[in-house]
């Protein structure tokens, strides 16, 4: 006998001829956007990597890295998360910071759950000293997370592996206070510790719905891209003060030789500084430091085209680049 009665439909989501109903998916699959933000430094790249098992986002331990939305789409059975790493939140002064404040504020209006990524290293020292956990930066990024009024959020307390346990008590008591509703997870997204548990609450959150990138996509950001950032990423490692912060990187040329069969890439990239002394500094006595940053970019470029590459590294001041709409606007940050 079949049920046909109300009371006895089955609740597994399937009518009664085994098609799915459309208030019961066939099944709880979830896909959705999760924007990683907060303030700069706190670990949002590290987070977004660790999570793929892979690099695509440039980390470095000085602040203001990331100056672009750049999405790593994460799939697994069950869930697609298409991953939203931003530009850390700071008072920004220069045409291309308040870009980048931009860049992360919109990503706060444009995703199905927000993971706030928290520093836990100032966070638990303010704790012990006996100040509130959370400093005044802190605290403004929770209010424009609440002002948002962002349909699910995540908490990361992050760099877990640098801190004493007990500490990280009254951090967490200092965000539920300001943000009720959060999910807080405690993690090292260096270490990759709490990251799962971080994970399965991004399932929670994320509306049921099919994957929207195919299974072996991991990110929407073209290669040059990624061939950019990586050489910028050396910058951020190599140099000091100022010059990071002066410097952008353009893809010139990216050509497939053999045939197109990937045995070997050769890529031409300029490296716009602002200053004359800068540019100086970037190609160093004798040409050691642009160099240094060329064979270092170079095994991460072949690692992530899988060909042998062929770099070339050229520097060229571009005066005020970060002040200008038209160069900002060139160099992709506007
Ligand atoms: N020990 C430890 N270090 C971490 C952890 N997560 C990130 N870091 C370090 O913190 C620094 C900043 O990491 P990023 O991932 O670049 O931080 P971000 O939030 O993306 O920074 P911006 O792009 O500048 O906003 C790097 O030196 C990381 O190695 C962690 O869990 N433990
Ligand atoms: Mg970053």
């Amino acid at each position: 006998m079949t049920p046909t009665g109300p009371d006895d439909r089955p609740t597994d989501g399937l009518s009664t001829d085994g098609l799915p109903t459309e208030d019961h998916p066939t099944d709880d699959h979830r896909a959705g956007f999760v924007g990683l933000v907060g303030r700069p430094n706190a670990g949002k790249s590290t987070l977004l990597n660790q999570v793929l098992g892979q690099k695509l986002s440039i980390v470095s331990d000085k602040p203001q890295t990331t100056r672009n939305r750049i999405v790593g789409i994460h799939t697994v059975p069950g869930m697609q998360a298409v991953l939203v790493d931003t530009p850390g939140i700071h008072a920004a002064r220069s045409r291309l910071n308040k870009a980048m404040v931009q860049v992360a504020t919109s990503a706060i209006q444009d995703v199905d759950a927000v993971c706030w990524v928290i520093d836990l290293v100032p966070a638990t020292r303010a704790a012990r000293a006996g100040r509130p956990p959370l400093s005044p930066a802190e605290q403004d990024v929770a209010r424009m997370i609440a002002e948002a009024e962002v349909p699910h959020l995540s908490v990361a307390l992050n760099k877990a592996d640098l801190v004493g346990k007990p500490w990280i008590l009254p951090v967490m008591a200092a965000v539920q206070e300001l943000l009720p509703q959060a999910v807080i997870v405690p993690i090292s997204a260096l270490r990759g510790e709490g990251v799962p548990e971080l994970v399965d609450t991004w399932r929670d959150q994320l509306p049921a719905g099919p994957p929207m990138y195919p299974a072996d996509q991991f990110t929407e950001a073209p290669e040059r891209f990624i061939v950019a950032e990586l050489i910028r990423e050396k910058i951020f490692h190599l140099t000091q003060q100022e010059i990071p912060y002066a410097t952008a990187v353009e893809i010139e040329l990216f050509e497939e030789e053999d045939g197109g069969d990937r045995s070997r890439v050769h890529i031409m990239a300029r490296i716009y500084v602002e200053r004359d002394s800068q540019k100086g500094i970037v190609i160093g006595k004798g040409g050691a430091m642009l160099k240094r940053i060329g064979t270092l970019a170079r095994k991460e470029i072949q690692r992530l085209l899988g060909a042998r590459v062929f770099l070339e590294l050229h520097v060229s001041v571009r005066k005020h680049w970060t002040s200008s709409a038209r160069a900002l606007k060139e160099l992709g940050y506007e």
